[in-house]
């Protein structure tokens, strides 16, 4: 049966606001999860990854988790290791004793951020090999890795999306390619709430819309359903006109990291 009840950790974020908005439309019941107060929401659950006991009750009797929570962008290496490396396992353990079965997890682009643009426009494969270009991308690679552990070793399923850049509207030109839009960020996480994924049960897709100019492919996401219906292109004439073409050299359009490699 598609899960029905979805705890969100991660609720109170940037893409957490985005699929409170987008996932009840998909007939899901959101069960709210963040150690940032939600105040408008009375039932969410305000605790941290580090909470055991709080984080394990909130898996309880959900059919599948939804993992944002998280640092989302480079910090000292004590902090990602606390927050998203330990707060991953954390995750994983909560699931584990609560018997849920299918994760979502919130990878990154940064995942592989030191990989060279291509120079071409064709897509990077999703099988590309690690590049973290920071400790985030780092414990991006790890979640990834744990999921696969978790699949093999407990049969908890999961999609990880390597998401570009999840915003209402790409603002710089790198976004023309990593956009990956509200409306389809909801439609990539019904996909992967509701796929039947192969033995062993662990799958990377590629977070982003249909773009034009689109470094990743896209043939991992529409194996999963994932059809997006955006695309950044529109925004493109704007864009080029305020900021000009990248310049190749500059390491910032250089790698898929953009300035996150330096
Ligand atoms: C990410 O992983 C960050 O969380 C987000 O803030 C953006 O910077 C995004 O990557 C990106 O690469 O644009």
């Amino acid at each position: 049966a598609a899960p029905r009840t979805v705890l969100l950790t991660g609720a109170a974020g940037a893409v957490g606001t985005m699929l409170r908005a987008e996932l009840p439309g998909y007939g899901y019941r959101l069960r709210l999860f963040d150690r940032t107060p939600i105040t408008a929401e009375p039932g969410a659950i305000t605790a941290d990854l580090a909470d055991t006991e709080e984080l394990t009750a909130a898996a309880r009797g959900v059919d599948a988790i939804v993992h944002l929570a998280g640092i989302p962008g480079e910090a000292p290496f004590a902090d990602i290791l606390t927050v998203n490396i330990n707060g991953t396992h954390q995750l994983y353990e909560a699931a584990r004793a609560a018997g849920v079965r299918r994760v979502v997890f919130a990878s990154s682009n940064h995942a592989v951020g030191f990989t060279e643009r291509p120079a071409d426009g064709g897509p990077l494969r999703v099988d590309t090999p690690r590049r973290p270009d920071t400790y985030y991308g780092l414990s991006k690679c790890f979640g990834e890795d744990l999921a696969a552990l978790y699949a093999d070793r407990h049969g908890i399923e999961t999609v990880s999306l390597r998401i570009g850049s999840c915003y209402p509207e790409p603002f710089t030109v790198r976004h023309l390619a990593t956009w990956l839009s509200p409306a389809d960020c909801g439609r990539l996480v019904h996909a992967s709430l509701t796929a039947e994924l192969p033995h062993p049960g662990h799958v990377a897709v590629h977070g982003i819309s249909a773009n034009t100019r689109a470094w990743w492919d896209l043939a991992p996401g529409r194996a999963i359903g994932y059809h997006p219906q955006d695309d950044a292109e529109p925004f493109a004439a704007a864009l080029l006109a305020k900021y000009g073409e990248p310049d190749e050299d500059d390491p910032e359009f250089h790698y898929v990291g953009g300035d996150f490699t330096q």
